[in-house]
């Protein structure tokens, strides 16, 4: 088996409770260098484009599968490539997706959906992949779409561009799924300044790059982190037309609404304050702007090649790679599962 065996606190189903920083960057290396051992030269040099796809107990019905043969092998000319990060899957998802040609990534311990997106982009990183497309492995999303997502961050247009079910469309007619995306992308446009329709939506394309500038550390639920963090530091990102589907096999992983919801606002609300602590001190704003697309913590030096983080000239620690921030910052991550 390629993927590591960590071990995990113990919790529910197996589930760990607490973990530090510290061993998330323990796990992730772990899991990376597995991953290269595994695939080598192919996990190594990846074509331009990564499509990155976390994927917990996908298997029933052939869901992963099906997804993974209706991704596009080119996306706007460029050639892709599909890493699938399963974390603790109990079921055959690993195998099924490397089955379907897909890079797997695997890794013993559960983590959660954020935590598998950030391991997943820095193996993009670390393959040289430079462009990353995400998108879920429960076939919610159309791959058709992909390029409309990956085509202005191409263009230079943008450093992230996500779908948008509000400008886009839904299936869902659940009405507290639909409050919850408009109240949410409410909040993030009032706290960040950028007008946001939609703050979960799963099919993004971005710079590889700015997945190890901004700080990733949700283990769930990651997208509005992300979001924000870009948004805070001064990437510019775009939002395009794109549809939803129903779930149509398998189950959500993230628990019923009300769970969902408070977990989310907890995201939210807590990376916005976080980054806000990033501030230059009485610039009144995040830091200052640059030709609009840039502020002053933004990357000096792109480290896509090297899988590293970029030089920064002020701000936290970046994200993923970065085991001396994480281990000065050795913060506790409660599992929010
Ligand atoms: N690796 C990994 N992937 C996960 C985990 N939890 C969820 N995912 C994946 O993340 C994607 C989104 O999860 P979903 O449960 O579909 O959540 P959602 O799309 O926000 O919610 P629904 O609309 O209810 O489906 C799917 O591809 C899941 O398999 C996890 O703990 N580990
Ligand atoms: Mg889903």
């Amino acid at each position: 088996m390629a993927g590591i065996r960590a071990a995990s606190g113990g919790g529910r189903e197996g589930r760990p409770v607490t973990r530090t920083r510290v061993d998330d960057t323990a796990i992730d290396t772990a899991a990376a260098s597995a991953f290269v051992a595994e695939y080598g030269d192919r996990a190594m040099r990846l074509p331009p484009v990564a499509i990155v796809i976390a994927a917990f107990n996908e298997e029933r019905d052939g869901a992963i599968g099906q997804v993974i043969e209706t991704l596009p092998k080119t996306a706007c000319g460029l050639d892709t490539a599909v890493i699938v990060v399963s974390d603790g899957s109990t079921d055959d998802t690993a195998a099924v997706a490397r089955r379907h040609g897909a890079l797997v990534c695997e890794v013993g311990v559960n983590r959660g959906q954020g935590a598998a997106l950030r391991l997943g982009y820095r193996l993009a990183r670390d393959g040289s992949a430079a462009y990353i497309i995400t998108t879920d492995a429960d076939g919610q999303y159309n791959p058709a779409e992909m390029e409309r997502v990956l085509a202005p961050v191409l263009a230079g247009d943008a450093d992230l561009v996500t779908g948008s079910r509000k400008l886009g469309s839904q299936e869902t007619k659940d009405p507290v799924r639909r409050l919850g995306t408009w109240v949410f992308a409410v909040t993030i446009s009032t706290l960040t300044g950028q007008h946001i329709t939609d703050s979960s939506f799963g099919l993004r394309a971005m710079r590889a790059e700015v997945t190890a500038a901004v700080r990733l550390e949700q283990p769930q639920y990651q997208s509005s982190e992300l979001l924000i963090g870009i948004l805070t530091h001064g990437y510019r990102v775009t939002e395009v037309p794109a549809t939803i589907h129903k779930r149509k096999v398998g189950h959500s992983k993230k628990g019923h609404n009300a769970i969902y919801g408070l977990k989310y606002a907890g995201v939210v609300l807590g990376t916005w304050w976080r980054e806000r602590q990033r501030r230059v001190p009485g610039s009144g704003s995040a830091v200052s702007s640059e030709a609009g697309r840039g502020r002053g913590d933004r990357p000096t030096a792109p480290s896509a090649q090297t899988g590293e983080p970029f030089t920064r000239t002020t701000g936290a620690a970046a994200n993923g790679s970065d085991p001396a921030s994480a281990a000065v910052d050795g913060l506790a991550t409660s599992e929010d599962r």
